[in-house]
């Protein structure tokens, strides 16, 4: 191998390991970390297949948040989600992206499929 392959390499290793590092943390639990636009609206995407991915998505507390539910799958399981904290309760259509919003006031708010199977949380920090 060249300099240059050798180069590559290790930043391949470095970025499989902050990727890891950065979603599932010390405690195994995957987070995601979104910062505000300068307009002051932080954007979240949250896939749904099997389960919610990320799950824990930490937000500036006080924010505007705009989380876009793109869901992969048909299971019925996931045809809704469900926002206690933010009053939210919306169809999810399958195979598309739904967009809903709220203010994320400070600490953790729950958010699961209608039938309260699959979790996940949104932490106003
Ligand atoms: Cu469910």
């Amino acid at each position: 191998m060249t300099p240059l392959d050798w180069i590559i390499a290790a930043s391949a290793i470095g970025l499989i390991a902050f990727v890891n590092w950065f979603f599932l943390g010390s405690t195994g639990t995957p987070v995601a970390v979104a910062a505000a636009t300068p307009e002051g609206v932080v954007d979240v995407t949250v896939r749904i297949e099997g389960g919610y991915t990320p799950s824990t998505i930490e937000v500036p507390a006080g924010s505007r948040v705009r989380m876009t539910l793109d869901r992969q799958e048909d299971n019925p399981c996931s045809d809704e989600i469900v926002i206690p904290d933010f009053g939210i309760r919306r169809a999810v259509p399958a195979h598309a992206q739904t967009v809903v919003e709220f203010t994320a006031t400070r600490g953790r708010h729950e958010f699961s499929c209608g039938m309260g199977m699959l979790h996940g949380a949104i932490i106003g920090k």
